[in-house]
């Protein structure tokens, strides 16, 4: 196991929890954390065992106030582009890996912090959390897929306006305009995931792989090509032996596990 300073990183049977741990910054990412996530990440997903990956912040305030703002004052604008196509690496390979991954959103949800979550596949959120796009207040934008991701979650009208404004929205709001999948007070924040937790792990994780794929690379296509590339998804599934199972415990009335 790999030593970690700026996350924890927990597996409890088939789940790995990474703490996002800079919690008198409000977790705020800098290049040393984002390094270690990364690690993290590339563990958890080369481990068989794990089925689920969850991304939490440390402390009650926080999930993740957004990229460093300190270390970020320290780049010229090429490092600040080529740190900016880096974290876009990450965040893309989070969608592209095979276990699903859930955003636990304990608190503040904010740019870079925000274009994170967007990246995973769910995103549950405290009553307590606030979510925003603040960059435009600093005279940025954001840097790592939140002018392209938040449009194609949320549509364009919301996205421009969370975007041009840098407003906070609360978890309600959030929820309205599905940016997250459900809101739960505080104090059920980790039994709710534990629940969607148990939902996943009892698919078949080939099966959810190659859902992701199909759902994450098809939609970046167009309609023909996407439904072409379904098909091909389908064909991946079938041929599994979980298919196998599942198909034939329907017949004989019985659960696939
Ligand atoms: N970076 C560095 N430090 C931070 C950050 C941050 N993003 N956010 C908060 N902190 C620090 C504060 O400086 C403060 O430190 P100290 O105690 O030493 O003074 C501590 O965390 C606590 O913060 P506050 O005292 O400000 O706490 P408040 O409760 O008063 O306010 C807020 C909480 C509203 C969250 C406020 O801290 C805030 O607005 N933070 C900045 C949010 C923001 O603008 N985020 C966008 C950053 S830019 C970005 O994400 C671009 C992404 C580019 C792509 C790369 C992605 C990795």
């Amino acid at each position: 196991m790999k030593a970690y300073e700026n996350i924890l990183y927990e597996k409890k049977e088939k789940v790995a929890e990474i703490t996002l741990n800079r919690p008198k910054s409000l977790n705020a990412l800098n290049t040393a954390l984002l390094t270690e996530l990364r690690a993290a990440l590339e563990d958890a997903e080369a481990d068989v065992e794990v089925r689920a990956i969850v991304i939490t912040g440390a402390g009650e305030k926080a999930f993740c106030a957004g990229a460093d703002i300190e270390e970020l004052l320290e780049k010229s604008s090429d490092e600040a582009s080529e740190w900016s196509r880096w974290v876009q690496g990450i965040t893309t390979d989070m969608e592209k890996m095979r276990t699903p991954i859930i955003a636990k959103i304990n608190g503040f949800c904010l740019g870079g912090g925000l274009e994170l979550a967007m990246a995973c596949d769910f995103r549950i959120a405290s009553e307590k959390a606030v979510f925003g796009q603040p960059e435009v207040n600093l005279a940025i934008i954001p840097g790592s897929g939140g002018t392209q991701r938040l449009p194609r979650l949320i549509g364009k009208t919301k996205a421009m306006e969370m975007l041009m404004c840098g407003e906070h929205i609360d978890a309600e709001e959030a929820f309205r305009v599905a940016l997250v999948n459900k809101v739960v007070p505080a104090d059920k924040l980790d039994s709710e995931v534990d629940k969607l937790v148990k939902k996943l792990i009892a698919k078949s994780p080939v099966t959810l792989g190659i859902l992701k794929a199909a759902v994450n690379r098809g939609i970046e296509m167009d309609l023909e090509r996407a439904l072409k590339y379904e098909a091909e998804c389908f064909r991946h599934a079938l041929a599994t032996e979980d298919a196998r199972q599942g198909l034939k415990a329907f017949l004989e009335k019985r659960n696939r596990n």
